[in-house]
């Protein structure tokens, strides 16, 4: 019912390649140990050829996967979630003739036989003693994440734990926009998000919901496709409300996991749309009453369903080009410490914001939920190498790219002293959002701060906002001074993890914020 990233591996010939942040076995000893698993282990059973393009047909950008499994589930989620069939096979030959090797074999998932291992050299996955979505749909996390952030290194590009999102303005004006965000924070519903009424004529489209690849084009500037054709879904608190393009989204073609079952054969969660069930079984099959202590649906349930029934799915989401990014926006759930939103003063110091990120631990993934962890640029658990030669690589790409998109950071999730969140999320967001695409059209003001650029007074429009006092903007913009030595303490620690591999501009970047601070 979640990843589980103390049975993932990378495999590369020495561990200091992996880096402290991964689990690191010797790729002979994994395959030796996995092909013992395997041998034999689908006997009776069915097995599943799924040739998958990662990625628009056609596209430079694009990647070809092959992954065989003894699971139904992960055939219909794979149809889905990637282009499937005769497309993959289309898209070899020529310059890249290279696909990727993936085995899963469910076995009779048990933890104590559980691996995913990736062999980033041979570009190889094998999976097996699991059945759960980020587990073993080896086109996501494994391959477009953790094989693909090898390959893009060595390549010149990048591959991001990133949502991609086109601005509409009334004027017909469309600016890009991609987001880095832990697992469970809303990257979804971001991506899918409708303008408050007082937003008139501006639609927020949606390219992808997770994962980016990007690449610099020729005018300098950086272009992103998303590798994926549908969307994977956290389910509990979907309604028309957080979400309604979803709320349409998954009323057809959608494969629900860990959910409740009423009794009349309909899906149901905590937090969707109508009256609560006044019984139903529960997502391990039990009897549930309203008075149940236990939650009916498992927080990380989760839906698979197809992008093409998004309705504000961006028509560029097939382009094999992908979209110039304007601005990359980096945030995590926070409940305290960090602003509403503020804007980096370059590239280098972008990167800084992105490569401290942390966020309060979620359902995603097992353990420790509620926690902040550092997680850097999100791809903590997604980083198929050593965080430190990944954030040397951002440095590096910024020569390439003469035109790089502007970095911010924002945070929905901060609270009061009382506990309650001070902004309102979802659709609302759209105002944080017209800022940063004013400001990458030089269209609004900003103010210098310790952290970065924040907004200008007014330059955050509240209009329409009910109940929100402008007061209240000044508390999520606050900078606590005592919060803020704890949190350069607790980078301080990712810091001495990545040590021997850590780039000395990150080292400055953040002597240079404790001096303003
Ligand atoms: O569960 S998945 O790994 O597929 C999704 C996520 O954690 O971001
Ligand atoms: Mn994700």
């Amino acid at each position: 019912m979640a990843r589980v990233e103390q049975s993932t591996f990378i495999c590369t010939e020495n561990a200091d390649e992996a880096g402290p942040t991964n689990n690191w076995m010797a790729p002979k000893e994994m395959y030796q140990k996995l092909r013992g698993y395997a041998a034999g282990s689908m006997q009776g059973r069915t097995m599943y050829v799924i040739p998958y393009l990662m990625g628009p047909p056609g596209s430079p950008l694009a990647k070809v996967g092959v992954e065989l499994t003894d699971s139904i589930y992960v055939a219909l989620s794979m149809g889905t979630m990637t282009r499937m069939g005769s497309v993959a096979f289309e898209q070899l030959g020529g310059e890249d003739d290279d696909f990727n090797r993936g085995l899963h074999c469910m076995l009779d998932v048990n933890p104590e036989r559980r691996y995913i291992a990736h062999f980033p050299k041979d570009n190889a996955i094998i999976s097996v003693g699991s059945n759960y979505g980020g587990n073993v749909l080896l086109g996501k996390k494994c391959l477009a994440l953790r094989i693909g952030s090898y390959l893009g290194r060595q390549e010149g590009w990048f591959a991001e734990h990133m949502l991609i999102l086109g601005v509409e303005s009334p004027t017909g004006e469309k600016t890009y926009i991609a987001a880095a965000f832990p697992s469970a924070c809303g990257k979804t519903n971001f991506a899918m998000m409708q303008p408050p009424a007082q937003f008139k004529g501006w639609k927020v489209w949606t390219i992808g919901d997770d994962i980016a690849w990007m690449k610099p084009g020729p005018d300098g500037r950086l272009y992103a496709i998303n590798p994926e054709a549908g969307y994977f879904g956290v389910v509990p608190g979907t309604n028309s409300k957080s979400n309604p393009g979803a709320v349409e989204m998954i009323s057809r073609d959608t494969v629900y996991t860990n959910v409740a079952l009423t009794p009349d054969l309909d899906v149901w969660w905590e937090g969707k749309d109508g009256p609560v069930p006044k019984e139903c079984l529960d997502w391990k099959g039990n009897k549930w009453t309203p008075d149940s202590k236990e939650k009916a649906a498992h927080p990380n349930s989760r839906f698979t369903a197809p992008m093409t029934n998004n309705p504000m799915l961006a028509p560029e989401a097939n382009d094999t080009q992908g979209v110039p990014i304007s601005a990359i926006v980096f945030g995590g759930r926070r409940g305290d410490t960090m602003p509403l939103v503020y804007q980096a003063f370059n590239w280098v110091h972008g990167v800084y914001i992105g490569a401290t990120m942390g966020s309060e631990m979620t359902a995603a993934a097992v353990g420790g939920a509620g926690q902040v962890r550092r997680d850097p640029m999100a791809m903590l658990p997604f980083c198929g190498y050593h965080m430190g030669d990944y954030f040397r690589h951002w440095i590096n790409m910024h020569k390439t790219i003469k035109n790089p998109p502007r970095i911010f950071h924002v945070n929905w999730f901060r609270k009061n002293s009382q506990g309650e969140y001070l902004w309102p999320g979802f659709g609302e967001n759209m105002r944080v959002l017209k800022w940063i695409v004013d400001r990458c059209h030089s269209r609004t003001d900003a103010i210098e701060s310790a952290l970065g650029w924040v907004p200008g007074p007014g330059s955050i429009d509240l209009t329409g906002l009910a109940g929100f006092p402008p007061e209240r903007l000044d508390e999520l913009q606050a900078i606590s001074e005592d919060e803020w030595r704890k949190e350069l303490i607790m980078q301080d620690e990712l810091f001495m993890q990545l040590h021997n591999r850590l780039p000395k501009e990150l080292i400055f970047q953040r002597e240079l914020l404790l001096a303003r601070l």
